[in-house]
């Protein structure tokens, strides 16, 4: 019998050389399958979970080399915390702390992504190497779509009702999984009409969302990860672990995203963004050896 939960294959297209890319006429490919993990860099120094241990320059770059190490497929940089209740950091501010960051990293053999959500900043963050933009407002902003077309990056279109500030304070849906779903493919058509090369579309866990939202899109992810777009989901120490695993210390919250982010590949996520890597890499190594049909491993060992 075939496995249930096939390895499937995803890919994204750049409009440069990025690292492990393929030159089609589309663009420059990169191909995997299964499920990859994109590493968190935090370099702010009010990182929620690390209380900003990253923000030296030297810290975040032997933490991204750690993660790279690990099996990190990419590495997610971010200048600005999108917890709920933060405030805004100034452009300048944020372009400051990851300028140094990626221009160490870049061809370095590792995909970069920015994780902002301006466009000012996320045309600093490309020119320093920068490969894919991360807009937790899924590039709402029609500037942001214009950079990412102008260099040929592709983007992260994540849902988020509200704004990082206020959003956890009511959120509120009709119908969670079809608005939710239906924006990130109207979103998704928009900003490849505007010339961005792929995108990854990502349900935003706790982005304007209680835990029941965050599990109805959780049980509605096959319907996601079938279509057309590799699918991101980052639920690594967020409330929702905390909540369902009776975990109050985000720090602690590892166990729990490692079981929901395996959850969600053998739901067809193509990427998980994670804190752990190294633990998340070995996990899923092992469930894809588990989800591979016998005939692809070649012929048992027999015993010594
Ligand atoms: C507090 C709560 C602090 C949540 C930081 C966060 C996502 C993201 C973030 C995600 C994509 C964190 C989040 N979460 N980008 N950026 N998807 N694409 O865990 O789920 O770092 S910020």
């Amino acid at each position: 019998m075939s496995s249930p939960w096939p390895q499937r294959q995803h890919r994204l297209t750049f409009g440069f050389p990025v690292p492990g890319g393929v030159r089609t006429p589309d663009g420059w490919e990169v191909v995997w399958t299964g499920c990859a993990v994109m590493g968190i860099l935090n370099v702010t120094p009010d990182s929620f979970s690390d209380g900003g241990r990253h923000a030296g320059l030297e810290a975040a770059l032997a933490h991204a080399r750690t993660m790279r190490a690990a099996g990190a497929f990419m590495i997610d940089v971010g200048g600005e915390s999108t917890r709920p209740g933060a405030d805004p950091v100034p452009a300048d501010v944020e372009v400051d702390r990851l300028r140094p960051v990626l221009r160490a990293l870049a061809g370095g053999g590792v995909l970069l992504s920015v994780d902002t959500l301006k466009p000012e900043v996320a045309r600093a963050a490309l020119e320093a190497g920068a490969h894919l933009v991360n807009d937790v407002s899924g590039l709402r902003n029609p500037g942001m779509v214009a950079v990412c077309a102008e260099a040929g990056a592709a983007a992260c279109v994540m849902h988020m009702q509200g704004e990082p500030r206020t959003m956890q304070h009511a959120p509120h849906y009709g119908d969670v999984v079809a608005e939710v779903h239906r924006y990130l493919r109207t979103q998704a058509a928009r900003v490849r009409a505007a010339g961005v090369p792929s995108v990854l579309l990502d349900p935003g866990l706790g982005f304007g969302k209680t835990v029941e939202h965050n599990l109805a899109l959780l049980r509605a992810l096959p319907d996601l990860t079938g279509g057309e777009w590799p699918v991101l989901v980052g639920a690594s120490r967020k409330g929702m672990i905390g909540r369902l695993g009776d975990v109050p210390v985000a720090s602690e919250r590892d166990p729990g995203s490692l079981a929901l982010h395996l959850h969600a590949a053998r739901q067809g996520a193509a990427m998980v963004r994670v804190h752990a890597v190294a633990e998340h890499v070995q996990a899923l190594r092992v469930q894809a050896a588990l989800d591979t049909p016998r005939q692809e491993t070649g012929p048992l060992q027999s015993p010594a």
